[in-house]
Order: C-alpha cells, then structure tokens, then sequence
C-alpha cells in the first residue's frame, strides 16, 4: 500500500487514497484484506489510516493520533532484541540496547505533533536521549553533513542535516505521554522531531547512518518536502 510516487492536489499521499477506497468497500471487501489475519491490532493500524469513511469513529481513537505504517506487518520488539545502530562517517560506530539507551540522560519536549494529513495532538510530551548526544558520542567527521535514519519494519526511513539533527528538540525518544512508546505508536524507539512534521519521527528506528548529504526518506521520495518544519518552528533555535 501507499507506495505510488504521487500525490492528491491536496497533499495527501495516493496511496492512502487507495487503501482507503479499499476500506470504504465496507465489510464484504474487508473480508478478503490481509488486515484481518493480523487480527484487530493489524486491522484498527490500516481502518486508523482513514479519515472520512466514518470507520475511524466506530474505533477507539487514540488520544487523536492515528496509526500509520507503510508496510503490512511490523516485527515486536522489546529490550531482548531490540537494537541501535550508529554508524556511516563516524569514528566509533555502536550498537545500542534498550537498556543502554534508558540509561543515559533524557530529555522531555513537549510540542504539538501535527501530520499533513490533518490531525493534531496538541502538547504531546516525548522523552528520549538527546540526538545530539549519540552524535557526540559516536564522533561525526568532518564530511558528515547529515543523517540517514532507517526503521525495524524494513521499509520506512528518514533524513535530517547535522545541523538540525543536533537540535536539543530533537530526540531518540523512549516514552511518549509519560509511557514507553507502545509498538503501534513506532516503540520502543522511534525519532521525534518536535518541529517539523510528523513524518519526520520514524517509527520503529534501528539505525542511524552519518552521510555526507541528505539522503530524501521514504515519503520524501514521494514528493513530501525534506525540510518538514512546521509553520511555527524556530528553524534557527538551539533550545527545544
Ligand atoms: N516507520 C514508520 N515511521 C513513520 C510512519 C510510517 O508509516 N512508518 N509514518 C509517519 C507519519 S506520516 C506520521 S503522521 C507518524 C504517525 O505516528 P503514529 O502512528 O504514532 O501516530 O509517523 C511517521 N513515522
Ligand atoms: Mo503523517
């Protein structure tokens, strides 16, 4: 689903409007989906992605977030096997474990979380590792001009330049509304960039690669702009 390099006049993604056709089917063109077999945390992920069938309100909302994923199926994963990976232009690549990661110091940025297809959830608190943290500790070099982030559900993944990766709003974040980050919501690690779109945060992150320049991320190369900022973001600011 959702993987057509084009958008609707108004911005959202054809894909979606796809799938969402599909689901306005109904029950009978339910029947045979694949999200059934997924059962109903499978099922409520994909009927989430509608806005205007009228399903959404027939399922329990969640806080005003909706589910998105762009694959099918997303692996769990949980502090016996979940892993970070730092590397690319550094000079001491790692890999982190969960238990590494709630271990260091963590930052709260509290922000409106916007997605373009319309929603918002306004003062959103995350909390997670500084970005910027991991950074430092892995050694950018000096060709390292911005960051590649890639995700456990093998599909989705991100961009940031170093400049706005070392953002203190920016964050490698473990819980989200004071709970660890639940796997529908991208857990136990997903990236939250508090000042630009939604789209921005990937979920399910497992890597983090330093380039020597930006790589566009998956719905970038579906024609959502690389810079995300959202109308109200201090694109020069260095606090969160
Ligand atoms: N891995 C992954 N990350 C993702 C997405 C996705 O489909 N897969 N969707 C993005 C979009 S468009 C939005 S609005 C948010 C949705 O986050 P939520 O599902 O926690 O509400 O995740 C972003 N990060
Ligand atoms: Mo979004």
């Amino acid at each position: 689903m959702a993987d057509e390099p084009k958008q609707s006049a108004d911005g959202a993604p054809v894909g979606r409007r796809a799938l969402l056709g599909m689901l306005a089917a109904g029950a009978a063109g339910l029947a045979g989906a694949p999200y059934l077999q997924r059962g109903w945390e499978g099922f409520l992920a994909a009927a989430s992605q509608v806005d205007s069938t009228g399903l959404t309100g027939l399922l329990p909302n969640p806080g005003g977030f909706r589910y998105y994923s762009v694959v099918a199926s997303v692996p769990r994963k949980n502090e016996t096997n979940y892993e970070l990976r730092i590397d690319g232009l550094v000079d001491r690549p790692k890999t982190y474990t969960l238990s590494e990661l709630r271990a260091l110091p963590q930052t709260r940025v509290g922000h409106d979380v916007l997605c373009t297809d319309g929603w918002r959830v306004e003062k959103t608190p995350f909390e997670g590792v500084k970005l910027a943290d991991l950074l430092d500790a892995a050694g950018v070099r000096s060709e390292g001009a911005a960051i590649r982030f890639t995700c456990f559900d093998g599909a989705y993944s991100e961009s940031l330049t170093l400049e706005q990766a070392r953002r203190a709003d920016v964050l490698v974040a473990l819980n989200m509304q004071d709970k660890p980050i639940t796997h529908e919501h991208g857990g136990p690690v997903r990236l939250y960039v508090a000042p630009m779109y939604f789209y921005k945060s990937a979920k399910w992150l497992s890597g983090i690669s330093v380039t020597d320049k930006v790589v566009p991320g998956y719905w970038e190369e579906r024609g959502y702009a690389v810079d995300g900022w959202l109308d109200d973001a201090d694109r020069h600011s260095d606090a969160a």
